[in-house]
């Protein structure tokens, strides 16, 4: 029978490619190494790079790809900041004949597939960082009753949305642990901070902090510090990345654990999509695996963190 199932577009071999980044927002330095990753990258895999910031719109996304589209690109790679509001920019570039990689976040899929509307998703699983953070939590925590806030990600978010199962439905498996505050601070330093700073007068009894990402613990721990608390002693903060300056607080002992995301897609891009040009079937889902950074191994990773 024929099938209406749509194709992502071929990607033709070339000397040079036309290759569109468009990164989300760069008020981070997790985006800020990954944005320098596809840079750094561009002139071994023969790319001329066109990169585009959104500054923390999703509507200025989703024009960033079309103007990149617009500028005939080859090939985009796009961190979508959303899972809804960017599924326009991916069908946008499918029906110009631009095959995109999603990387480091995931549109909604039951609106737009790998193999279909894009080619794949190359990153982490978001799930199993948070389940991972619960394990160490479970293992780790000392006192009887773990009082739990939690400081999501960006509303809407693909890391936000998982990230947060993984870790609700495995902490709460053990009844030591109550979540009794969680709340978005945008993936953001100062906004984790100053969440960080209203929850503290509403569940003053909070021991355990996780943050969706290293920049909202390190909100939370000025937040808790400029209230008297003591981070890595009267209250165990978690979260999920690998900064410099969350293993920087690990070996301070002000954090526990940070579950490793990294942001250095440039190489993995390179290597998918040469292999995607040559004809490969490429998987759906490229997964990036994740270490684990906790006091026993900061300090020897510090040094490469960004
Ligand atoms: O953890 C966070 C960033 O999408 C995996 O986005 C990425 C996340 C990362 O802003 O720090």
């Amino acid at each position: 029978t024929m099938s209406a199932m749509a194709e992502p577009p071929p990607l033709a071999q070339k000397e040079r490619y036309k290759v569109g980044f468009s990164q989300m927002e760069s008020n981070n330095p997790w985006r800020i190494a990954e944005t320098k990753s596809f840079h750094d990258t561009a002139e071994a895999c023969n790319w001329d790079l066109i990169a585009t910031d959104a500054a923390g719109s999703a509507a200025k996304q989703v024009a960033d790809v079309d103007s990149m589209i617009a500028q005939g690109i080859d090939v985009l790679f796009l961190p979508p900041r959303e899972e809804k509001p960017l599924i326009p920019a991916v069908m946008k570039a499918q029906a110009a004949g631009i095959p995109t990689f999603l990387v480091d976040r995931s549109v909604d899929p039951n609106v737009a597939k790998a193999g279909e509307h894009y080619v794949s998703f190359l990153g982490s699983d978001f799930i199993d960082q948070g389940k991972r953070v619960a394990e160490w939590v479970i293992e780790n925590f000392e006192g009887d009753k773990g009082i739990i806030v939690e400081l999501e990600g960006t509303t809407g978010s693909s890391p936000a949305n998982d990230r947060k199962s993984g870790f609700d439905d495995n902490i709460l498996k053990d009844d030591r642990f109550e979540i009794v505050a969680s709340q978005t601070g945008d993936f953001a330093r100062d906004m984790g901070r100053q969440v960080m700073e209203t929850l503290l007068q509403a569940h003053p009894d909070v021991n355990i902090v996780y943050a969706h990402n290293d920049e909202m613990a390190i909100g939370a721990i000025q937040a808790l510090e400029l209230a008297g608390r003591k981070p890595g002693e009267d209250v165990l903060v978690v979260s999920i990345d690998g900064t410099r300056d969350a293993l920087q607080a690990i070996i301070d002992g002000k954090m526990g654990v940070t579950v490793e995301s990294s942001p250095f897609f440039g190489p993995l891009a390179c290597e998918i999509m040469g292999k995607y040009a040559a004809g490969e079937s490429i998987p759906p889902w490229v997964k990036v695996e994740d270490r684990i950074f906790t006091k026993e191994n900061a300090a020897d990773h510090i040094d490469e963190a960004y």
